[in-house]
């Protein structure tokens, strides 16, 4: 059986700063705001909040590029406003996880800026410093100088930037700004390890860490393949060091601290995963498999994921990962377009529904649930409709190299980022029908509040019994109070089927039975074997419907009923 731990039993919420609750009005989310609003989350009923990045940063990357991982960000707050944070999250029994971003640091991180100085400056091995590779002649007849190797920056053009200060170019999977920190250096793991135990000591429960299975680098930087270029995140993952580098971390660092874990696992298989988070293995609790909810990607378009497909992913993680290793549950976070609008249907006529039904499925599936902000309140992906509404360095970046080359058309670049753009996800929180949906009182939010924000806010939802809020809330209550949604077994119980999804939870002798209508149709649904739904346990619309074996369900319809 499994070991019970608090993170197993957790929900998890996350806070994206900047787009949470501005408390200054200068139209920026910042620590204040978020204190401000721990009434809310607490009443929710989550138990961990996972805040993204809030550290001092020049925000080429919103804060996923770091300046000074000791300091909080000028915009967000001071050290004090962190502390009384912390204070407030710890008065109401909830815990704190914050992001660890240690793939990369900021150009302007003091480690860099001496790196870059000069080829002996004792921080110049902190990074990947290489020389470029001669190439054809230019137009006047000298070689032109290529980077080292063909590998592909996450956003756009090559992950090599050439630095005229000493001729050498430095290595970036992400941003210009955003050099990767080379983790052979014992320097560097030590200087990791001793910020993470600053936060610790503090008193911060756990870290999120961002795009972690990069930190091992092949030192001598092969070309990639025609092949591996094709997902070239896969040839970035796993490198020679990975599990010694995160065994070291656990071993000085994890171990000493009862802490929660959790990987942004970019590039790991699900059969790697145990690897990773076995708990014979001392490395991590938990990690982001992104089989989900990258399922509706084809290239740089989007196509709805279908219920079998949805399915497949959540019985092969149940095969995978058994009673020595953890899972998680999401399918939506900040690089990710609205839940709702994604998995869900966002009309007017099924918003609601369809966004309580999708809450269901993430509580009361087998894994630890990462929610994310705005989606408890069924908030939708944003109307963009030109370049200039987007913030997103990805964006920006893709739309130079792919938009004015002429690659690709403009109206086919903005219509796949409408339903892809991570931007989706960031613009602010609506709290109410005031302007700016109470986030800001400032003229104007940093990014565009959703025009919906006059219907879909928080204020609303919290006064209405039939809300996406409170029927979230009911949900984390119950999955509180039955550990068979925790620590029971999961089976689907028709594979197949084109809009059902239908399952059990299983506990010794108790078990649940959740169905979820995926379409808008209803339907008579015939549950297989001999079941019966016995007790309704909770509907996301009227029904009374029990001790049946032929449910009724209307479109979007969700239902958990306790059964034998
Ligand atoms: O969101 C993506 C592209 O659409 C992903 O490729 C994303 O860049 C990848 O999952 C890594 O994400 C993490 O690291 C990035 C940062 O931009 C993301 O916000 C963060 O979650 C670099 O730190
Ligand atoms: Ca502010």
């Amino acid at each position: 059986g499994y070991k019970p731990t608090w993170w197993k039993e957790a929900v998890v919420y996350q806070i994206y700063p900047r787009s949470f609750k501005d408390s200054n009005g200068d139209g920026i989310g910042d620590i204040p705001g978020i204190t401000s609003k721990l009434d809310y989350l607490q009443h929710l009923g989550v138990n961990v909040i996972w805040l993204s990045p809030h550290y001092d940063s020049p925000n080429a990357d919103n804060g996923y590029d770091i300046r000074d991982y000791r300091k909080v960000m000028a915009e967000f707050g001071t050290m004090a406003d962190f502390d009384t944070m912390l204070a407030g999250i710890k008065q109401r029994h909830m815990r704190l996880i914050i992001d660890l971003v240690v793939n990369h640091t900021s150009d302007e991180h003091h480690w860099f800026v001496e790196s870059r100085k000069s080829k002996d400056n004792p921080y110049r091995d902190f990074y990947f410093w290489r020389d470029g590779k001669p190439g054809p002649a230019g137009p006047d007849g000298k070689p032109t100088l290529l980077p080292p190797n063909n590998d592909p920056s996450f956003f756009s053009g090559s992950a090599w930037q050439f630095d005229p200060t000493t001729s050498q170019y430095y290595l970036h999977y992400f941003a210009v700004k955003q050099p990767d920190l080379n983790w052979d250096n014992t320097k560097v793991r030590e200087e990791v390890y001793s910020l993470m135990r600053f936060w610790l000591d503090k008193g911060v429960d756990g870290f999120r860490m961002d795009v972690i299975p990069l930190i091992s680098k092949n030192p001598a930087f092969p070309d990639l393949t025609p092949d591996q270029l094709h997902n070239y995140g896969n040839a970035y993952a796993n490198g020679p060091h990975m599990h010694e580098y995160l065994q070291e971390m656990n071993r000085n660092v994890m171990a000493k601290y009862d802490v929660m874990t959790v990987g942004e696992a970019l590039g790991i298989s699900l059969e790697q995963t145990p690897l990773i988070v076995g708990d014979d293995r001392h490395e991590l609790n938990m990690i982001f498999n992104f089989d989900a909810i990258r399922s509706n990607r084809v290239g740089r378009g989007f196509k709805p994921t279908d219920p079998p497909t949805l399915k497949a992913i959540y019985t092969r993680h149940a095969e995978q990962l058994d009673a020595h290793s953890w899972d998680t549950v999401f399918l939506s976070n900040h690089d990710n377009p609205r839940l709702v609008s994604t998995f869900g249907d966002d009309s007017p006529e099924f918003r609601v529904p369809s966004a309580k039904l999708l809450e269901t499925m993430l509580l009361t599936l087998r894994g630890t649930p990462f929610l994310y902000q705005g989606d408890e309140l069924g908030m939708t992906n944003y109307p963009f409709r030109t370049i200039a509404d987007f913030d997103d360095i990805e964006v920006k970046n893709a739309y130079k190299a792919d938009v004015v080359t002429g690659k690709i058309p403009e109206e086919t670049f903005i219509a796949n980022l409408r339903h892809t753009s991570r931007d989706n996800s960031r613009t602010p929180m609506q709290w109410d029908s005031s302007a700016s949906g109470g986030f800001t009182t400032a003229p104007k939010p940093w990014l565009a509040e959703n025009p919906n924000y006059t219907q879909i806010n928080a204020a609303a939802e919290v006064a209405d019994p039939d809300s996406v809020y409170n029927y979230t809330s009911k949900l984390i209550a119950i999955r509180h109070a039955h550990q068979a949604f925790i620590y029971g077994d999961y089976k689907d119980l028709d594979p197949d089927n084109k809009a059902i999804f239908a399952y059990t939870r299983t506990l010794g002798t108790e078990r649940y039975l959740v169905v979820l209508n995926f379409s808008k149709v209803p339907v008579a649904y015939a549950l297989p074997g001999a079941l019966k739904a016995e007790s309704l346990v909770l509907s996301n619309l009227a029904t009374s419907e029990q001790n049946t074996s032929t449910l009724h369900l209307a479109g979007w319809e969700a239902r958990i009923y306790k059964v034998q």
